[in-house]
């Protein structure tokens, strides 16, 4: 019997929806502990497995990784079958550039600038919203992230294809967060990325992140 798999990270966080997409595309079985990045959750026991103080984290039996990008990138590696990554050498470069771009300046337009500041402060941290990152979430990075995509974003189907892979699972789940700020493309504007975000966040793991977040917001509302 081959060991398990414990996810540890609440599935609100776009890395933690990273993670947890990939296992439920690849059908491998695992536990998940859903604990929060907050200095309380911090324990000598939790820094020692995530030495950033950060989550997501994974145990695999006696092995232990922080980090979605290392961690997806790990479970490609013992569970090929339904790659999340394209085997050509420039498309696989291509789709790391686009997890990158996703964790890095998407994360910081559609999660730090809306999402932290319009839900995660207000509503469940009780801190107040810094209306000047918020105005320049909207007036400067989305319309300079949404300019890049538009350009760069397949007409049609994903990134690499048919099949949804990390790349777009890397795309879509900050949006995911975004729109809890009640936060929705311009399709107008941007009319392929509003299409190619909308087909992502149709797919079945996506929906499944979206039922998580749900699930997390009924708990807190309770
Ligand atoms: N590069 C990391 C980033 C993880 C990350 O920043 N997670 C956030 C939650 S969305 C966190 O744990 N923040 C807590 C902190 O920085 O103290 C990854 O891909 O897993």
């Amino acid at each position: 019997m081959s060991a398990e798999l414990k996810v540890s990270g609440v599935p609100l966080s776009p890395y933690a929806k990273k993670v947890l997409a990939v296992l439920r595309l690849k059908g491998m079985q695992f536990t998940l502990d859903p604990v929060t990045p907050l200095e309380e959750s911090k324990t000598p026991e939790f820094m020692e497995k995530s030495p950033l103080g950060k989550i997501p984290f994974i145990e695999h039996g006696d092995f232990v990784t922080p980090d979605s990008s290392v961690i997806c990138d790990y479970l490609e590696s013992i569970h090929p079958e339904s790659p999340v990554y394209p085997q050509e050498p420039k498309q696989r470069a291509r789709a790391l550039w686009f997890e990158e771009y996703a964790d890095t300046r998407l994360f910081q337009v559609f999660v730090g600038g809306l999402f932290a500041e319009l839900v995660l402060k207000p509503k469940l941290l009780k801190q107040d919203t810094d209306q000047e990152v918020v105005r320049a979430a909207l007036e400067e990075g989305v319309p300079e992230v949404c300019t890049y995509l538009e350009k760069v974003l397949p007409k049609e189907g994903f990134l690499f294809g048919e099949q949804i892979q990390l790349a777009d699972i890397s795309l879509g789940g900050t949006y995911i967060n975004a729109r809890h700020a009640d936060f929705r493309i311009d399709a107008e504007r941007w009319p392929t990325t509003a299409a190619y975000f909308d087909r992502v966040l149709a797919t079945d793991v996506m929906q499944q992140a979206q039922a998580d977040d749900a699930a997390l917001f009924q708990k807190f509302a309770a």
